[in-house]
Order: structure tokens, then sequence, then C-alpha cells
């Protein structure tokens, strides 16, 4: 299968997370993408296809935040990562946004996705790779995947979170339908909900959002991932959430997936996405899923079983030891030659 990375991935390396009352250990390490591409045996550098792919799904606004808001913070006088503390309340409008910390609280949903001065170069980096994998399977090739990192289902249109910053499986998607395919699909299946994915399609009814996560009555993101989220408008019906509670094996995990799946053909997509997430595996160190690593050959094979043009980018997984074979594990259920890769 082919794959790609860019060196420049690896550079956004915020030093800390706030989490349960204090700063711990950033958890989206570069680390994770090392050791992906440690077990994969190398990937392809993208070519390069430019900010209209991406500004096709973000505001251009978020974008040019996203772009000088180090420059910013340092001329603000501020030291260290930059992370929002601040938020506007919700429909007070308007905003005073000529302000750095302003902004930060303005186009961030959580307080859990530092920016750095190297962080528009990653999350380029990362759009790129999730574009290469798209244009490779547009090109003929039935699946390939994107070592995607920093992720990308938490950011919305014009917000980060959740450690992610672009919406690579929404630029991945929205190339797909830019290239030709008019009905779509995302298959969600990292532990997380994917709020910004939901939220970049939930009034659109030529992309379907399909997700299996952790029910957020209990996690992050807490707001979104329902079963009773469907979509609006045009959307309605477009979107389908299938939350499951902690502790989940295989068996549940799959038979939810099967839903997804069953729901994306009667949607008739001739095109698939997948936001895969590691972190559903029983030793992660932030989820409390209970996959283990053959599992992801048996979901990835029910996956392929649909038969369609696929792009497979990268999500979260926060065990980093264990997370190379649980991808090669996922890959090899499209193409058992990738087991031996
Ligand atoms: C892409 C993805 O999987 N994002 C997950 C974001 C989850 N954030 C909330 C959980 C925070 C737990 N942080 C623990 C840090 C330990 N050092
Ligand atoms: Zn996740």
């Amino acid at each position: 299968m082919k794959r790609f990375f860019s060196p420049a991935q690896l550079a956004h390396a915020p030093a800390h997370e706030l989490h349960n009352g204090g700063f711990t250990n950033y958890a989206e390490t570069p680390a994770r993408a090392a050791a992906i591409l440690a077990a994969i045996g190398g990937a392809e550098e993208p070519a390069d296809h430019g900010d209209a792919p991406i500004l096709a799904v973000h505001d251009a606004e978020y974008v040019r935040f996203l772009r000088q808001a180090p420059a910013a913070w340092a001329a603000a006088g501020r030291s260290g990562d930059a992370i929002p503390y601040a938020f506007p309340v919700v429909g007070r409008r308007p905003l005073r946004l000529d302000r750095i910390d302003a902004q930060m609280g303005r186009y961030s949903f959580d307080a859990t996705t530092p920016i750095t001065a190297q962080t528009w170069a990653s999350a380029y980096g990362s759009a790129q790779s999730a574009l290469a994998a798209t244009h490779a399977v547009l090109a003929g090739e039935r699946a390939a995947f994107a070592l995607c990192r920093p992720p990308g289902h938490h950011a919305g249109a014009d917000y980060c979170g959740g450690y992610c910053h672009l919406n690579v499986a929404a630029i991945a998607a929205q190339a797909a339908r830019d290239a030709g395919h008019a009905r779509v699909a995302i298959l969600d299946i990292d532990y997380h909900h994917g709020n910004g994915t939901q939220d970049i399609f939930w009034h659109r009814g030529d992309v379907f959002y399909a997700s299996v996560h952790a029910d957020p009555a209990t996690d992050y993101p807490f707001y979104w991932g329902h079963a009773d989220e469907i979509g609006e408008g045009e959307g309605e019906g477009a979107t389908i959430n299938l939350p499951l509670p902690h502790g989940t094996q295989l068996a549940a995990f799959r038979a939810a997936q099967a839903t997804a799946l069953d729901a994306i053909t009667r949607f008739g997509a001739t095109f698939l996405v997948v936001s895969f997430g590691a972190d559903t595996w029983e030793g992660d160190p932030i989820s409390h899923f209970a996959l283990r690593t053959q599992d992801y050959a048996v979901l990835a094979r029910d996956i392929a079983g649909f038969g369609l043009p696929t792009t497979i980018v990268m999500e979260g997984g926060y065990a980093v030891d264990a997370l190379g074979d649980n991808v090669v594990r996922f890959l090899s259920g499209f193409d058992p030659a990738d087991l031996g890769i």
C-alpha cells in the first residue's frame, strides 16, 4: 500500500497539556509518528497541493490565525507554547479579535491544543499527506495510507482542539468530491467522536459522516457524538453516531462498525475516507476500550470488503510502543502484503 508522510510533521512538539488540574506531558508526540514510520518501513514524501484544498474546508481567517499566531504571541511579549485560557461566551458578538489571546480563545474549543512556532508547518504537512494519499487513490490505487500527525478530526472549519489543527479527513473527502465523486463517506473509528468532521459536513448531503466512539457522556469531546445527532437541512440523515461504553471489545465494536458501513452503503458512497485511531487499543493511556492488536486486521477486512476506493488517515493512538504494530495490523487487513512491510 502506498503511504505518505512529510518530515515537517515531526516539528510540532508542544511541551505540555492541561489535565487533571495541572500540566502533564503532551500525549500527541512526534514519537508517535516515528514509531508508525518505523513499523511501516518508511513513506513517500507528499507532493505539495498548496493551500487551495485546505481552504476548500477551512475558513481563510482561521488559516491566517494558525500561520501568524506564534509571531503574534511572541510580539505580545509572551513565552512558551500558545495556549488559550479565555473563551468568548457563546453567542455574544461582536468580538474584538485584534489581540492574540482573544484570537486563541475564539479559534480553539479547548485548552489542550497548544500552538507552537512549528505547528503550521506540521499541520500543513499532515494535510498534504492526506491529499497525496487521496490523489493516489483517485489515480487508481485501491487504498492508500496518510500518516497524518498532527491528527485532524476534532478541528472544525474555524477552530482547533483535541490535538487537531487542520481536518485532514475532511480535506481528503472534499478533494475526492472536487475530483468528481458525487457522494463521499467518512468512517471515523478513532476512540473519540470526530466533532470537527461532523460539524464541517453537518448541513451537507454529499458527504456522509459515520462515527464509532466512546460515549460523550463519559468521554471527550463531551458536547458531541450522541446517537440523536444526525445532521440538519440537506445533511439530515447524512450523519450517524454510534457511541459505545467503556470496556468495549471487538464484537461490539465490529457490530457498530457494520452498522456504520451499512449506512454508508445505503447512502451510495463511491469513495471512502477512514479516520483511523489506534486509541481504541486495550492499553491506550488516555482511553477505555479493549481492542487487541489482532482485532485491527478484522476491522480493516470488514471495511475493505465493501470495495470502495479508500484513503486511510491516521488520527489518535497514544500507546507509542504498541502503535506501530496496531497500525501495521490495520493496514494488513486491506492488503495482507502489508504485514511484511
Ligand atoms: C485525535 C485524538 O485522539 N484526540 C484526543 C484528544 C483527547 N483529549 C482529551 C483527553 C486528555 C487526556 N490527556 C492526558 C495527557 C496525559 N499526559
Ligand atoms: Zn482519539
